[in-house]
This record gives C-alpha cells, structure tokens and sequence, in this order.
C-alpha cells in the first residue's frame, strides 16, 4: 500500500514569500517549507497493483499551462475551532479548476473517492490545533492582503506520503507535464 495524492509543486520564491508568513504563535504548528504544496486529489492508500493505471490514467491528462495567483490567507473549517491555516489562490484560474476537474473525473473513473466536501484550493501553512481562535483571527486580519507573485504551473505531480519518525516525506512517485499555449 502507499498513500497517495496528485498535488502542485511551488517554486523557490512563493516557498520563500510562504516563509515569511511564519511566526511564533502558541499552539500552532508550521509545515516544513519544503513540504508545502497545492493538493488536487488525495487518494489515500492505494494497493501498490492499482498504482501503474493510476499512473497511465493521469498520463492521458491534457491541460494547459496557466499562471496561478498565490494570495490571501485562511482556516479550516470555517466555523467552529480552526485547525488548518492556509494560504490561498484568489479566485484561482479556470485552468486550476479544470485540471483538478479532469484528474477528480480520471480517479472517479479508477474507483477513487473524491470525498463529500468542494475542493478548495489551499496552501497548507500549519496545523492549529492548540491555538486560540481569536489568536489565529487577529492572525488573518493581520495577513490579509497577502500576495505573492503568480506561479506558472506547467506540471503536476504524484506524489506518496511517509511517516519517518514523526516526520512526513512526500517522495515523488511522477511528474506529469500540461500543455504548452
Ligand atoms: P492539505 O493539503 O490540506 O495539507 C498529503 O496528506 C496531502 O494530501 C496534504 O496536502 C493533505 O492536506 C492532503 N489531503 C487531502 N485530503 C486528505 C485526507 N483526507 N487525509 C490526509 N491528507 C489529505
């Protein structure tokens, strides 16, 4: 079994504008930077004989090239307790939605689920399950105009998920390019 998501990679300079959004806030816990990405589908644990038509499936996928606004912060769920800080992609590009569209038609299509809630494109930034709500409130207020260069996003990637001694890695399983415009 492997546990499995299609996500978008970000470039050098967006990790960096994501760096400076962290400070020191009880409770909360940051990502690592290096494991900061946009997830389109997550599939959980998959049987390691279903991997290579997942593989051949997102292969036949034909999207073009975009450029991604990374802008804007928020939380998880939007009522009650927030549990996840992030960062957003404005009102994102039709080309973001279309391409998690076909990959969400492509898993559907394998047996995958996509689960019950709207897709939400997000930047996880930390996990806040010790902080106080008003804490991270005065913490969006603070960051709400965010914004960050646009990311041309030209591929998008599987990618498995491990637990190393309390720590996730995120190896890549593989890169799947979209088209040239
Ligand atoms: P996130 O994007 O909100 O951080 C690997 O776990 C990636 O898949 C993470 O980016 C994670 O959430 C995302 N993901 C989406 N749905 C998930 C789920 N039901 N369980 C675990 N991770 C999920």
């Amino acid at each position: 079994m492997q546990r499995l998501f299609v996500a978008l990679d970000l470039p050098e300079y967006t990790l960096e504008a994501l760096d400076q959004l962290t400070e020191p806030m009880r409770g909360l816990t940051w990502s690592m930077p290096e494991n900061r990405h946009l997830t389109l589908f997550f599939l959980g644990e998959t049987p390691e004989e279903r991997i290579e038509a997942v593989r051949v499936a997102l292969r036949s996928i034909s999207v073009a090239a975009f450029f991604m606004p990374v802008q804007g912060v928020g939380y998880f769920p939007p009522k009650g307790r927030p549990r996840v800080l992030w960062a957003g992609v404005g009102n994102g590009h039709p080309h973001l939605f279309q391409l998690q569209h076909r990959i969400t038609d492509t898993l559907f299509g394998l047996g995958f689920d996509p689960g019950e809630r709207a897709w939400q494109p997000h930047i996880t930034l930390a996990r806040c399950g010790g902080a106080s709500a008003e804490a991270i409130r005065q913490y969006i207020k603070k960051h709400r105009d965010f914004e960050t260069a646009p990311v041309r996003v030209t591929e998008f990637h599987l990618y498995a998920s491990e637990r190393q001694g309390g720590r996730r890695f995120y190896p890549l399983v593989e890169t799947f390019k979209l088209t040239d415009v």
